[in-house]
């Protein structure tokens, strides 16, 4: 009807040209086992109502660190219409409804997606971050609303874990990233319990995994077989 087309028009009324047109991608829709059901926009997939319909899609989130152990953590843009201005971990997105990324061996639509993606915001070339240095450690289900921030927008996801351990060249792409930073363990934690202080954002996603299973991966850098549990999907 005219006033449905008008309201779903509106939501992205006065937003970036740039991140609107993003908001077209088609992302994977996935039942609660992460089981492929189809498809559905960005946008459709980032809306609390349909969230709050129970619409669940598949994402990953990658932590890169450098040589020395360090985590290299991004602060989005103003221009993201989800969590603006937020600090999170290295990079986050979705694997598209595309060949390629929606082949699950070993997660490798994923992989693709994530060296597709770091390239996009952080202009890391893929030959510096090649498909088989990623380790895929785990699944999380989790449910994200930002109310205090904006009221129209959330995260319902299958989020996949990956790590990698890399030197890298970066050239961000400020339209996605406004900052970033490498910082050690005891960084990350004054970052987060000062952040009330200090007034930083800090993403839901990012702040569930910092407070549950970050560390002691962290802790298995040299070692990170050991952590991975493919088969398991934590719903948090
Ligand atoms: C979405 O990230 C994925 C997770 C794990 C929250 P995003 O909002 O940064 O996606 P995109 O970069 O595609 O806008
Ligand atoms: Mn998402």
């Amino acid at each position: 009807t005219v006033s449905q087309k008008m309201s779903s028009e509106n939501v992205l009324a006065g937003l970036d040209d740039t991140q609107v047109k993003l908001m077209q991608e088609e992302c994977i829709l996935v039942d609660k086992n992460d089981k492929n059901i189809g498809s559905a926009s960005k946008k459709e997939c980032h809306l609390l109502k349909n969230i709050n319909n129970g619409m669940l899609h598949r994402a990953f989130s990658v932590f890169l660190f450098n040589t020395k152990g360090e985590l290299l953590l991004q602060q989005r843009s103003d221009e993201k219409i989800t969590f603006p201005d937020h600090f999170t971990n290295t990079c986050c997105s979705h694997p598209l409804n595309v060949e390629g990324e929606v082949d699950e061996v070993k997660a490798l639509g994923v992989r693709k997606a994530a060296q597709r993606k770091l390239k996009h915001e952080l202009g890391i070339e893929p030959q510096q971050v090649p498909l088989e240095d990623f380790h895929y450690l785990t699944r999380i289900l989790y449910k994200a609303d930002n109310v205090p921030y904006d009221g129209k927008w959330g995260e319902h996801e299958i989020d996949y874990i990956l790590f990698i351990q890399k030197d890298v060249d970066l050239v961000p792409n400020l339209n996605e990233v406004k900052s970033h930073r490498y910082v050690s363990q005891s960084e990350l934690k004054e970052l987060i319990a000062s952040r009330a202080k200090s007034g930083t954002l800090i993403t839901p996603w990012f702040k569930l995994i910092a407070e549950t299973f970050l560390y002691k991966w962290w802790d298995h850098l040299d070692d990170l077989n050991s952590q991975k549990d493919t088969d398991k999907l934590h719903s948090m």
